[in-house]
């Protein structure tokens, strides 16, 4: 406990301030805690980066040396709604987009004008953290369209970019809008965080650092130290780059011709591009870790690592882009480590980003409000866990101004059912087709599929506790009565 060798040292120098902290950590020993994790509130450092596609977090040096290889990777986590505003509201409150109503990056589908009209900015992970005693930040992107100068509650340092939809001009630091280079701004993101951590290290107070990078959203700004990085390097080619044989997928993508020469090299030079754009984010990692074992509090802090939402690039015939119901949209690993949690291990039970603030508000012990449809993984990532009965997360696609097609996924443990609106259903068999490569809604009985489509309007409808229930149903129908 290095933060409470600190407090003796304040001890020394001041007898009154010394015993209010023995008294603090007494009365906070006393409470005790279930999942014998840290007596003393933990730091909490959440990365989030933007537009990821899974798999380049492995070209992250920093993040596996210091992340990765000392926690836990999860495997099968799924994003809600992959779209950056539907998707960051889900991870701030800890609710499905179906419960946010944020379905989109403007109004009136979504956007940070209606994030704030619907008053969800008033009751995030920021308050119940602010309402805990962290001392709170946010670096970087907020909400698309966020263009303000309202602090939203529960934040104490607020460095937020402001502008139209991705269109980054200026920023608000701590009520103050200055003027932005988009083409530094990743860097003064982790300048600005480093610097928080810093300063807010040696208070009494815990704290909570939210830091959002642009990497690796378009247009995949660098630094000069990156430029000879992943040369000759493409997109990795599994069976679903450029894939061979469409036939099987709804007409959105059997219509679609396979990549041209110039198409697949562009998207090479993207994807290399982009590689270096997150080289900054894994060098905010880097000296965050150094910095945390410098102020000896390392093993006092948990690191959250995930992204707004996935991203494709080739793969089914698609370019660049995100929306789509397959795993490169929809699966990217959350990634913990912290007091508790296991090492080096990649843990494949169903998480989605609905449970990163619930999981935040836990590591803090603080009270997620009863509205939070997603559930804490800290008994997966600690290993506490015997049982882990969810059988299933939604993702879904609504409505909005983009054109169709909008689908529904189930995402169970090992299958995928998605329903287009279009009436079009596509099956997947992830332990033996992980890419997707051979949808087969005729491999499961009708009374199956039933069955997944009535699950698919249970979970589309749940809220709060009820969401657990309806994602805890049985995988598969019970069988008919002899
Ligand atoms: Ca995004």
């Amino acid at each position: 406990m290095n933060r409470a060798h600190k407090s003796a040292a304040t001890f020394v120098l001041s007898l009154l301030a010394g015993l209010a902290l023995v008294f603090a950590l007494w009365a906070d020993a006393g409470l005790g805690n279930p999942a014998g994790r840290a007596q003393v509130k933990p730091n909490i450092v959440f990365v989030l980066t933007d537009d990821q596609m899974p798999g380049t977090e492995n070209r992250m040096p920093a993040l596996q040396n210091n992340l990765v290889r000392g926690g836990v990777k999860f495997s099968n986590t799924v994003s809600t709604y992959p779209l950056c505003c539907p998707g960051r509201a889900v991870i701030q409150r800890g609710q499905y987009p179906h419960n946010t109503k944020i379905y989109g990056n403007s109004e009136p589908q979504g956007g940070w004008e209606k994030f704030q009209r619907l008053r969800l900015h008033q009751n995030t992970v920021a308050t119940w953290l602010d309402g805990a005693g962290y001392q709170t930040g946010l670096f970087g992107k907020y909400m698309n369209n966020y263009r303000d100068r309202l602090i939203p509650p529960g934040w104490d340092r607020w460095y937020a970019w402001n502008g139209v939809d991705q269109g980054w001009t200026s920023v608000n630091d701590q009520g103050n809008v200055k003027n932005l280079d988009r083409q530094q701004a990743d860097v003064l993101v982790a300048d600005k965080a480093t610097a928080f951590l810093k300063s807010r290290l040696d208070g009494a107070a815990p704290v909570f650092a939210f830091v959002n990078f642009g990497a690796m959203h378009e247009p995949y700004p660098s630094s000069d130290i990156d430029a000879d990085k992943f040369k000759g390097l493409n997109v990795p080619r599994t069976p679903a780059f450029n894939e061979d044989d469409v036939s099987d997928k709804n007409p959105s993508i059997r219509n679609l011709n396979r990549l041209s020469r110039g198409e697949i090299s562009d998207l090479d030079s993207q994807y290399r591009q982009s590689l270096r754009s997150l080289q900054r984010v894994d060098r905010f990692i880097g000296n965050a870790s150094d910095i945390l074992r410098r102020h000896g509090e390392m093993d006092d802090t948990y690191f959250v690592f995930y992204t707004d939402n996935g991203a494709h690039f080739g793969q089914h015939r698609l370019t660049h882009g995100k929306l789509q119901p397959y795993e490169e949209d929809i699966n990217f690993p959350l990634i913990l480590r912290g007091p508790g949690i296991r090492s080096n291990v990649v843990e494949p039970g169903l998480v989605g980003n609905h449970d990163i603030a619930p999981t935040i508000a836990d590591m803090a012990n603080a009270q997620a409000p009863a509205f939070v449809d997603g559930r804490s993984v800290m008994p997966l990532a600690t290993g506490a866990a015997t049982a882990w009965p969810r059988t299933a997360v939604l993702s879904i696609r609504e409505p909005d101004l983009n054109p169709p097609p909008q689908w529904g996924v189930l995402r169970m443990q090992n299958q995928k059912y998605i329903r287009f609106q279009n009436g079009a259903r596509e099956y997947y068999d992830l332990a033996t087709d992980p890419h997707e490569v051979d949808s087969d809604p005729g491999a499961v009985s009708a009374e199956t599929r039933d069955h997944w489509e009535r699950r698919i309007d249970e979970i589309r409808a749940c809220s709060g506790q009820e969401c657990q229930a309806a994602e805890n149903a049985p995988t598969f129908p019970p069988p008919a009565a002899p």
